[in-house]
């Protein structure tokens, strides 16, 4: 059984008494249309043609930038692109947590240093959801290194060295969902509908 959120629901049946004929076949016709960002012709398209707006990311601000007050500036940059915030917490990260995050830099003469600094104060993690985040959320971040990154990226905005670089940001897919599963636990992350979804993406 298909479990129709409450907004797309009223949307269902407003669609199905205003111009469809109470017959079954146009009522599911209207549940279709009402899905989010669906229309009748959804149902019979390709998978590969309907972007993958369910994609998530976890992004984090870091020891330097929480201290720095660069929180809701950076969280500001994912909402103003349109992303949606499914999961957000402050914590002070445990060694233990740390070393799991970054287990693939444990060989690098930087890492000691990494985790003192990571482990420093507050870090504010977060998980953004939308088309291509991973990649998107990338680039809107910036080169690793500082010194290297683009003007208008949050670390080339914000940073100048690469052992503060201000912000976290999954790699991969892959990455993404580990790292999800490391830092949240399922019933901390929301799933919500918003309602400018049809607005800012075509499905
Ligand atoms: P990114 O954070 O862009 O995914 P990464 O995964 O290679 O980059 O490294 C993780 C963090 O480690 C990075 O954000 C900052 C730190 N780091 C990387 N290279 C470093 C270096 N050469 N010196 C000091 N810190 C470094
Ligand atoms: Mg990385």
């Amino acid at each position: 059984m298909v479990m129709l959120p409450r907004c797309v629901f009223k949307r269902v049946l407003q669609q199905f008494y205003s111009g469809h004929q109470g017959n079954p076949k146009s009522l599911l016709s209207a549940a279709f249309t009402a899905l989010p960002g669906g229309d009748a012709a959804a149902g019979r398209r390709s998978q590969a043609t309907i972007p993958d707006i369910r994609e998530r990311t976890l992004i984090a601000v870091k020891p330097d930038g929480v201290q720095r007050r660069l929180v809701g500036q950076i969280m500001q940059r994912f909402e103003q692109r349109g992303f949606k915030l499914v999961g957000l917490k402050m914590l002070q990260v445990s060694d233990d947590l740390l070393s799991q995050h970054y287990s693939e830099l444990r060989t690098k003469p930087f890492y000691p240093r990494l985790l003192h600094y990571m482990t420093s104060g507050p870090v504010v993690v977060m998980v953004w959801e939308g088309h291509k985040v991973v990649q998107t959320s990338r680039m809107m971040v910036g080169h690793t290194n500082p010194a290297e990154a683009q003007a208008g990226t949050v670390r080339g905005d914000f940073s100048f060295h690469v052992s503060r670089n201000v912000v976290h940001a999954s790699d991969s897919l892959e990455g993404a969902q580990r790292e999800i599963q490391l830092w949240f636990q399922k019933k901390e992350l929301l799933s919500w509908d918003s309602c400018d979804q049809t607005v800012t993406c075509e499905v």
